[in-house]
């Protein structure tokens, strides 16, 4: 049994926020790249894992699975909470940290789990109209948590970094991409583009995000 996490993922997708999770708490890792969308021996593995076909998919020391990236948060806060992933308990910015994570995942991501492949859910012939509704949904929810994010920055809480930086800055490279974050959120902009320069995470980014065009 290995001693260090294993994490796989994909260039560039949601599991650039678990392995930016895993860079700040200092914790070591493997990382396998798997193609999700490429059936074969790689994404085989990652079934035999997460019937789900989803990353992140992180396999921990002791064996056990993890799938999720806002249970890796709250994992991973509980194990080092020096990392600075979440403010304290007790802490009122908690409260705010945990209702727009779960509103990343629960509202936001699920616009990409239908819109990525829409023919998968609606069919050939529903496939461009869910894209276009999934589309349009999701600029209406990053409106809103950009209304939301904290008026002078510098972070989504405000003055400290946290979890939800992340998100924002890996999930701001997809659909719309980012110059229309510029335009139209540009308080999360701001946040993608301030993360990117951290430099714990400047390597990491610079790599995994290197695949979408910038502004
Ligand atoms: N709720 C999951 C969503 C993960 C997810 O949807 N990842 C995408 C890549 S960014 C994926 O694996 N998509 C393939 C699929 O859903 O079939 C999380 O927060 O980790």
């Amino acid at each position: 049994m290995s001693a260090r996490w294993r994490l796989l993922g994909c260039r560039g997708c949601g599991s650039t926020i678990a392995e930016a999770v895993l860079v700040l708490a200092g914790i070591e890792y493997d990382r396998e790249e798997i193609n999700y969308e490429e059936a074969g021996p790689a994404r085989d593995r990652l079934l035999a894992l997460n019937p789900l076909g989803q990353v992140p998919t992180l396999v921990m020391p002791d064996g056990a699975v993890m799938t999720e990236t806002a249970a890796i948060v709250l994992h991973v806060d509980e194990l080092h909470p020096d990392a600075g992933l979440l403010p304290r308990p007790g802490d009122p910015r908690r409260r705010d940290a945990l209702r727009w994570l779960v509103f990343f995942v629960a509202a936001i991501y699920p616009t990409f789990t239908y819109g990525d492949d829409p023919a998968k859910w609606a069919g050939a012939g529903g496939g461009e109209a869910l894209r276009a509704s999934t589309n349009e949904h999701r600029e209406k929810l990053w409106m809103q948590l950009d209304a939301a994010a904290a008026p002078t920055g510098p972070y989504f809480l405000g003055e400290h970094t946290s979890a939800l930086d992340l998100y924002i800055c890996v999930a701001t490279c997809w659909r719309p991409r980012r110059a229309w974050f510029l335009a139209n959120a540009p308080r999360l902009h701001a946040i993608a583009t301030r993360v990117e320069a951290d430099p714990r995470l400047a390597a990491l980014l610079s790599r995994e995000l290197a695949v979408y065009p910038r502004d």
